[in-house]
């Protein structure tokens, strides 16, 4: 049994539990995975009986706790730097940590207007100018990231950039944000990824249905 054990919400939905998850399959990091259903109806008492923020995703690490997605990231890129999950270079790593930044606590339109939703067929829906300028922003960074490193990730080889912008990527393809074809074709890619597809896979046979996310 591993030593990391990560503890995701459901795979359908769990935006936050999809960015370490896919980071750690892609890179071929050892953790063992618990999935915790959310019970938004009754206060998620399981996921507060665990994690610090009553939140998930969280990593356990012996006696050590980590929660925050990008506080895990950070901790499994300090922990496995053979993994290459930043940059190597100082400048590339500093725009990766900006746009990883950015996607940790902006876009709050986007999130709350269209949640993540893998199953969903999908279809477009009418969304707030925010949730529309959000959008333009993120096509925007894909578009700059991908032209000053030549791809086919952001910062060319798969990074925590990349795992950080996942769950979009989701969300563009579920609600058809973007006819824009350079994040089309970035889009494609990460679909592609056997960790990407292995997550969806097992989001699409788990039985739970969170009312609140089927839009
Ligand atoms: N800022 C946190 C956000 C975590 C978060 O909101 N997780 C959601 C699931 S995707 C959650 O645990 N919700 C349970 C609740 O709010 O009761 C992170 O980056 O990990």
């Amino acid at each position: 049994m591993s030593e990391l054990e990560l503890v995701i919400g459901n795979k359908n939905y769990s935006s936050w539990s999809l960015r370490p998850w896919i980071a750690m399959t892609q890179a071929g990091i050892p953790f063992t995975e618990t999935v915790i259903p959310f019970d938004f109806a009754n206060g998620n008492m399981e996921i507060r009986k665990v994690s610090p923020s009553a939140k998930v995703p969280l990593l356990k690490a012996g006696d050590l706790l980590v929660w925050e997605s990008l506080a895990i990231l950070e901790y499994i890129a300090e922990r496995f730097p053979e993994a290459g999950l930043w940059p190597a270079e100082a400048g590339a790593r500093a725009r990766a940590r900006s746009v990883s930044t950015e996607m940790a606590s902006g876009f709050s339109a986007l999130r709350a207007e269209c949640p993540m939703n893998m199953r969903r067929t999908p279809s477009s829906i009418a969304m707030s100018e925010a949730a529309q300028a959000d959008v333009a922003r993120i096509v925007d960074i894909w578009r700059d990231c991908l032209s000053r490193s030549g791809g086919p990730f952001l910062f060319g080889s798969f990074s925590i950039a990349d795992a950080m912008y996942a769950p979009v990527v989701s969300r563009f393809e579920t609600y058809q944000l973007t006819g824009n074809l350079d994040a089309l074709a970035y889009m494609a890619r990460v679909t592609a990824l056997p960790a990407w597809k292995a997550w969806r896979q097992a989001g699409d046979a788990e039985p739970w249905v969170v009312a609140a996310s089927e839009i």
